[in-house]
């Protein structure tokens, strides 16, 4: 059985991490617009970079929880029939186990240079523009797909899509797209869909089933189904 497993802030809330739209959510001191965007980038680089940085340090005082070692353990049994779509910037994937990870919105320990083009392993501050150690100059920036760029690898993920049989959504809204338009698109090729998430997401309606409560429980319980 082919699975693809897409993931949103949801399934890193229990380890600490904020999600976006919730009541304490990211957004909820920043406009979108103001440090999600290229635009807003070019006008306040320090205030984008310090929206990242801060993010990228808070990474050092979380653990993966039992939803990223469950989806790790699916992975171990399913190998290259499990793929793993996350939206997430955070690395409590790989730190639970997985392998078979697509950040399709980019990651926070990375550092993207817009001279070379070159991508580097990045675990500290962007704020104080340090040199790009492929290129030497100083135009990192964070290497994470802003609102009106192209999200990573999208190709890869149709192609993936495009063979699935079983497509599930776990801890996400499903209020960005492209990322929110998955279901439709795998459910139109025959795919099962399934929902886990603590609430009815925006495209709830869209699932053949949809399962509500904290991912740390859900996940668990739904992997331990497919293994039987
Ligand atoms: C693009 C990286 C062209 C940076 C992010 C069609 C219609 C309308 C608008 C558009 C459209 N197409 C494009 C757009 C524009 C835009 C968009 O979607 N706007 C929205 C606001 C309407 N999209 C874009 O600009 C995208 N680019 O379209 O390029 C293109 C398209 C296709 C092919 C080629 C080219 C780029 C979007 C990416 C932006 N970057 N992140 C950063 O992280 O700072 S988006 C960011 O926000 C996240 O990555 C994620 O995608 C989104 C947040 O959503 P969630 O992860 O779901 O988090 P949220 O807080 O919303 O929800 C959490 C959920 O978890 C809730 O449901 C909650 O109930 C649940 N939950 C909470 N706790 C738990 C839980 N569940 C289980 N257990 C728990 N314990």
């Amino acid at each position: 059985m082919r699975v693809v497993v897409l993931t949103g802030a949801g399934i890193s809330a229990e380890s600490g991490v904020p999600t976006f739209r919730d009541a304490d959510g990211l957004w909820e001191g920043h406009r979108v617009e103001d440090v999600a965007t290229p635009e807003a980038f070019d006008h306040q680089p320090s205030v984008v970079h310090r929206f990242y940085d801060a993010r990228r340090a808070a990474l050092l005082a979380v653990q993966p929880n039992p939803a990223h070692h469950a989806l790790a353990r699916l992975e171990a049994a399913l190998g290259d029939d499990l793929l793993v779509v996350t939206q997430n910037i955070d690395d409590l994937h790989e730190r639970g186990g997985s392998t078979r990870v697509l950040h399709m919105h980019g990651e926070l320990r990375s550092a993207l240079c817009r001279g070379c083009g070159g991508r580097s392993p990045w675990d500290h501050e962007l704020a104080d523009l340090p040199p790009c150690p492929r290129c030497g100059v100083t135009e990192l920036r964070p290497d994470v797909v802003w609102f009106g760029e192209v999200p990573y690898e999208m190709e890869r993920i149709q192609q993936t899509l495009d063979r699935t049989d079983l497509f599930v959504s776990v801890g996400t809204s499903g209020a960005v797209y492209p990322a929110a338009g998955f279901v439709q698109y795998a459910g139109r090729r025959g795919a099962r869909t399934l929902e886990l998430n603590l609430m009815p997401s925006e495209g709830t309606h869209l699932f053949d089933e949809a399962r509500h409560g904290p991912a740390s429980e859900l996940v668990p319980a739904w992997v331990d189904e497919v293994l039987g």
